[in-house]
């Protein structure tokens, strides 16, 4: 019995590690939600967001002229974004341009200075596949996945459609000492097992 209780307690304590960073930790961003508005239409000004370890949802729209989305996103000391992967997108055939440029702003415009660290296209197509290998593919060598360092300003518009349309993207930052603690733990498991 008591080789079951302390398996049951260990069972616990292992689907707690693995799945609080992910759902306590992350910081989501949803345009229209308390505190969250439209993301910032001005590279001078980006919306400032900070990730967490785990996955970063951003849930927004974006327009042709009318509706610019930029981001700053600082990733935490020591981790990186591993995938940026595309949830949900509008419909119909539009496609969506996104650039990245490393630092905090982004004055200018990436459609004359050409000066990104990355760009590519998203659409309806590209739904549960991951974007940022196709980021640093078109950035000519200046940027490469998974992304380390801290600050990254991203650039978001619709490359077709006038009317707005919706997109969610997840930003996985992976918790370095979860793997660590995950090793630790199983390390123990096993010379527990072995004595019994
Ligand atoms: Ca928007
Ligand atoms: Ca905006």
């Amino acid at each position: 019995m008591r080789g079951h209780a302390t398996a049951w307690i260990l069972s616990v304590f292992f689907t707690a590690l693995l799945f609080n960073p992910i759902t306590a930790k992350a910081a989501d961003y949803t345009e229209g939600a308390p505190g969250q508005p439209d993301l910032s239409g001005n590279g001078a000004t980006p919306t400032n967001w900070n990730l967490t370890a785990g996955s970063n949802t951003l849930t927004g729209t974006t327009g042709n002229s009318g509706d610019t989305d930029i981001f700053h996103i600082s990733i935490p000391a020591g981790m990186q974004v591993s995938e940026i992967k595309l949830n949900s997108y509008g419909a119909g055939f539009d496609l969506t341009f996104v650039g990245m440029k490393v630092g905090s702003t982004w004055p200018g415009d990436p459609n004359l200075d050409g000066l990104t660290n990355g760009w590519t296209h998203f659409n309806t197509s590209h739904v549960s596949t991951n974007i940022l290998d196709d980021i640093v593919a078109n950035s000519g060598g200046t940027s490469s996945a998974p992304l380390s360092g801290s600050d990254y300003t991203f650039w978001i518009q619709n490359a077709t459609a006038s009317t707005p349309t919706a997109y969610s993207l997840s930003f996985a930052v992976p918790e370095p000492t979860t793997l660590s603690a995950l090793g630790l733990g199983g390390l123990a498991l096993l010379s527990r097992r072995r004595r019994v």
